[in-house]
């Protein structure tokens, strides 16, 4: 085989694998907003789940998980006494049939504690997720966040114009007093800050077609 050919079948089959690898996720959301708010914490794309149990990790000075309530899985756990610790844990199995598809793990009450611009990861750490033979189901677990705050926001006035843009420019810059706001500076929603989220801003401000939303 050609010293080109090598990498090219190495590519092929890192690619089978990924493609071919789990598909289920574990998820809770993005979420910017002033006030108290009602998330799903969801399995997604699951096949025969059985049992979970996921503990949600988050800054109590900025949040409080304040009620967690059952999702589709009819025997539920939920244990909220330590919340004000930054720590609440859910737990939940089946009484019957296993579970396929998209499944609600727990419905959660979030308010903010903090203040404006201030902002709490959401972090996922699964203790258990298996299958009804008590097999380990793979999982992709996908942290969130919640932002006190309008999405874009990132100058803190509760406005979100060309000022923010430029903010977030400067930022990219390494210019010192526009510290880059996580969460709420990538305004495209690809996990990343950089020029395009300042140029997508700024297209929101002025109205452009197609920039409508804030991811
Ligand atoms: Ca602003
Ligand atoms: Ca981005």
């Amino acid at each position: 085989m050609s010293r080109i050919a090598v990498p090219i079948v190495s590519l092929f089959l890192i690619s089978f694998f990924i493609l071919a690898g789990s598909a289920t996720t574990v998820t809770i959301g993005d979420i910017f907003s002033e006030s108290e708010v009602t998330t799903s914490l969801m399995i997604n794309d699951v096949t025969d789940l059985a049992t979970a149990s996921v503990k949600i990790t988050f800054e109590p000075s900025v949040i409080l998980i304040t009620s967690a309530k059952k999702g589709d899985l009819p025997s539920f756990i939920a244990n909220v006494e330590r919340a004000d610790e930054g720590w609440v844990k859910i737990g939940a199995c089946t009484t019957g049939d296993s579970l396929s598809g998209n499944v609600k793990l727990a419905d959660l009450t979030i308010a903010p504690t903090g203040n404006y611009g201030e902002i709490s990861d959401l972090t996922l750490t699964v203790e258990t997720l298996s299958d009804s033979g008590f097999k380990t189901i793979d999982a992709d677990v996908i942290d969130g966040f919640f932002y006190i705050g309008m999405n874009g926001d990132v100058t803190v006035d509760r406005i979100v114009d060309i000022a923010d843009s430029e903010y977030i420019a400067k930022g990219i810059a390494g210019i010192a007093g526009y510290e880059l706001k996580e969460g709420a500076s990538d305004v495209n929603g690809d996990g990343i800050v950089d020029a395009y989220d300042c140029v997508y801003l700024a297209r929101h401000a002025a109205g452009i077609s197609g920039y409508e939303e804030l991811k």
